[in-house]
């Protein structure tokens, strides 16, 4: 099972992504991250794109998606906390959001 991040490995792997609007539930065991697209149809192509990633990695994101927002937390459900599947999944949708 993958470690959850401590320490200074974790306050590295979380600053640029604080800086992009990702922030810490206050537990600690989650980061979540409000979403906003042009529409629908950006959004939900944002979650498929997301999703079929996702997938293919075995690593899930909790959403919610209420038209145009799609609001997320990562967590590694496994291991009770944040790990660095976490953090490679939000990269990875801040890059999807990048390119709707
Ligand atoms: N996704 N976020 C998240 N956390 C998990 O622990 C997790 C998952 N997707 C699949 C998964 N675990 C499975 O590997 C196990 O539940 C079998």
């Amino acid at each position: 099972m993958t470690e959850t991040l401590q320490g200074a490995a974790r306050t590295n792997a979380l600053a640029p992504l604080l800086s992009r609007g990702w922030t810490e539930t206050d537990d600690g065991t989650a980061i979540e991250k409000r979403y906003e697209f042009r529409n629908f149809n950006e959004a939900f192509g944002f979650m498929t794109r997301v999703a079929l990633w996702a997938e293919k990695r075995d690593h899930h994101p909790d959403w919610r998606n209420v038209y145009r927002t799609v609001e997320v937390t990562l967590s590694t459900h496994d291991a009770g906390g944040l790990t660095q599947k976490d953090i490679t999944l939000a990269e990875k949708m801040d890059e999807a959001a990048a390119h709707v």
